[in-house]
């Protein structure tokens, strides 16, 4: 048997043959809506699933599909689909998996938008929503109930890269009957691969590490062959949530340097973080390759390379925070992370200002909290312009 390659060189060469007509190196993108058949017996075909074969770019292209292959590979999964955005991988898979009256467990933090689609589910369609502080196994088992078909985890969580035990839990989710669905946006496949923990599906805002650029909103979902391929003809189908080629085109391209990104943004990101925690204006720092980070073991027990986003708290409160945000200039005061260029943003206000605020307060986004996505600049450039903000800040 041909042993399996490593991480970068899939990367590199997955899904990306030459082209045996032209010789063209890099594959072409399919930029097309749609694809003729050669008479209405096929089309025919085609739609009944009696013929293998393209139809129309949101029921699969083979650009989408090339990126679907290799993501799956990634992340050690059977099968893989792709999404106009990481919302619409969120909640094209949940819609997928749930109905009315069914429960969903999360984790003690997800991305706003995250949070608001799970209202949305609820008020709408009757789904139940539940939060539980993923670091306490026992209040994880009492949280879980017959009707849980879905425990979803961010982690690490954004903003505040507390992270979840994804062997654990997916050990409870499996005697429960429930599904274990990880958002790994902030670790990537190169960081972490949930579904050799357990976990039954992943999914990614593509638009963050995935692109690494800045360029593109994407999201992608991955997980076993069967229910995958449910998912593409149900609620990607029909809800219409779907990649465009060229997208997907870029984010074939992104991925080859993930790895070297990755190492890059970890390697910018720890001295970042180290020179946070030395500064008198900042009060906490939230990174899990310190060695001040609570949930250090498990953190080095689950992930290979812990990413570039960091969070802390600052001095002053929400006028702190204001002080940073204000000055930085190196930085950009943006949302989104994840790709060469830092980026800062203050999730009480920005990210994570549509989740209510008793409940925002409870997930630790308070406004002393500011988020950082290092990127790759020169580190000593980063940290020179996050001390001169920082010394805007008053005691
Ligand atoms: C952000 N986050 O700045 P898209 N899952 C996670 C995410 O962080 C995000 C999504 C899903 C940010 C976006 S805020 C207006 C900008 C963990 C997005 C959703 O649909 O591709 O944006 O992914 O934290």
């Amino acid at each position: 048997m041909e042993e399996r390659k490593k991480f970068s060189t899939r990367l590199i060469h997955g899904g990306s043959e030459p082209c045996r007509e032209t010789g063209s190196l890099i594959p072409p993108i399919y930029q097309t809506s749609t694809f003729v058949f050669e008479n209405m017996e096929q089309g025919a075909c085609r739609f009944s699933g009696e013929e293998e074969g393209y139809i129309y770019t949101r029921l699969g292209n083979p650009t989408l599909q090339q990126l679907e292959e290799v993501i799956a590979d990634l992340e050690g999964a059977e099968a893989g689909l792709s999404f106009s955005s990481g919302m619409a991988a969120i909640s094209g898979v949940l819609m997928g998996l749930v109905r009315s009256g069914d429960h969903i467990l999360c984790g003690d933090g997800v991305y706003g938008c995250t949070y608001g689609l799970l209202g949305y589910l609820q008020d709408r369609f009757g789904v139940i929503p539940d939060y539980v502080d993923i670091s306490d196994e026992d209040a994880i088992h009492q949280a879980i109930h017959p009707n849980t078909r879905v425990i979803f985890l961010e982690t690490p969580i954004n903003p505040t890269m507390k992270i979840a035990d994804l062997h654990q839990i997916s050990k409870i989710a499996k005697g429960k009957g429930a599904q274990v669905v990880v958002d790994n946006t902030f670790a990537t496949p190169y960081g972490q691969r949930p579904i050799e923990l357990g976990a039954d599906f992943v999914i990614h805002s593509a638009t963050k590490y995935i692109g690494g650029h800045g360029d593109v909103i994407a999201g992608l979902a991955v997980g076993r062959k069967e229910e995958i391929d449910f998912l593409r003809k149900s609620t990607l189908k029909d809800i219409g949530g779907v990649l465009s080629p060229f997208d997907a085109w870029l984010l074939l391209r992104g991925l080859k340097t993930l790895e070297v990104r990755m190492d890059r943004h970890r390697m910018n990101a720890m001295a970042v973080a180290e020179f946070l925690e030395g500064h008198p204006r900042v009060t906490r720092v939230f990174y899990p390759g310190l060695s001040s980070y609570p949930q250090r073991a498990l953190a080095a027990r689950q992930m290979d390379c812990f990413g570039g986003v960091i969070s802390f708290h600052v001095t002053g409160g929400l006028e702190g925070a204001r002080q940073v945000l204000d000055q930085v200039k190196l930085c950009h005061l943006t949302v989104s992370l994840g790709e060469v260029t830092t980026l800062i943003q203050h999730p009480a206000t920005m990210t994570h200002s549509a989740i209510p605020e008793p409940e925002r307060l409870r997930m630790g986004v308070t406004d002393d909290l500011i988020r950082i996505s290092v990127g790759l600049e020169d580190v000593t450039d980063i940290i020179a312009d996050l001390q001169s903000a920082l010394e805007e800040v008053e005691g």
